[in-house]
């Protein structure tokens, strides 16, 4: 990766693709997912699709090791430590996101930083990796260009509804700024399973007939 990636990173609050996964292992992880998907998840009335709930959802790095195999991936550690700057890294979680074919299910617009309270924020991002193709049709994630220059926004607790997938259910509260920055949304559009790595974000519904899902 160039030190413009790097720029680039830092001015726009995301890059993608990245791609550090060759053909052969994205096969590889694509099976790992959905054998773990099988073996764990539960598929609802009308869905035939397999799908992972609750606690297992969350640090899969923890508990598979395909899984910390994918996010120790000495090509992802390269792109992140030169990103961050940093050769030391801590992986403080993996977690699923899923959007079932057909769905209604979105993740409201939120800073991954504010909803761990982690930081400080230029020392830390989340490499979404895909395992399937992530588009504006299935629900692929946005970013606001350069929205992380903000710093840190006031998030508010949305209702827990089935159209809402964030766990704590928190979104950034002044939905005005949001409306304002419009014209800066980018559809992060991912052909062939690449991974990328976003700033803010939001994911609108999977409309078409083919389950959406990534790691993050
Ligand atoms: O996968 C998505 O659509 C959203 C994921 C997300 O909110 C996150 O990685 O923080």
């Amino acid at each position: 990766m160039h030190s413009d990636a790097r720029e680039s990173f830092r001015e726009n609050g995301f890059l993608f693709p990245v791609q550090f996964l060759n053909e052969e292992e994205k096969i590889f992880y694509e099976n790992k997912y959905n054998e773990y998907a099988k073996i764990y998840g539960s598929s609802v009335k009308g869905d035939e699709t397999c799908r992972i709930r609750g606690n297992k959802i969350f640090r899969l790095h923890i508990a598979a090791k395909w899984a910390a195999d994918l996010v120790r991936h000495p090509l992802l550690i390269q792109t992140v430590s030169q990103i961050l700057d940093t050769p030391n890294l801590l992986i403080w979680s993996s977690d699923l996101a899923v959007k079932p074919a057909n769905s209604t299910q979105c993740f409201g617009w939120h800073q991954d930083e504010a909803y761990a309270h982690l930081g400080p924020e230029d020392k830390l991002l989340t490499a979404w990796i895909a395992f399937s193709d992530s588009n504006s049709n299935n629900g692929c994630v946005s970013f606001i260009r350069g929205s992380h220059k903000l710093g840190q926004l006031a998030h508010k607790s949305q209702a827990r509804t089935p159209e809402q997938n964030l766990v704590l259910g928190q979104v950034v509260a002044d939905q005005h700024l949001i409306e304002d920055l419009a014209e800066d949304v980018i559809n992060c559009e991912i052909k062939g399973k690449h991974p990328c790595t976003p700033g803010e974000l939001f994911t609108p519904p999977n409309q078409i007939s083919l389950t959406r899902t990534g790691l993050g």
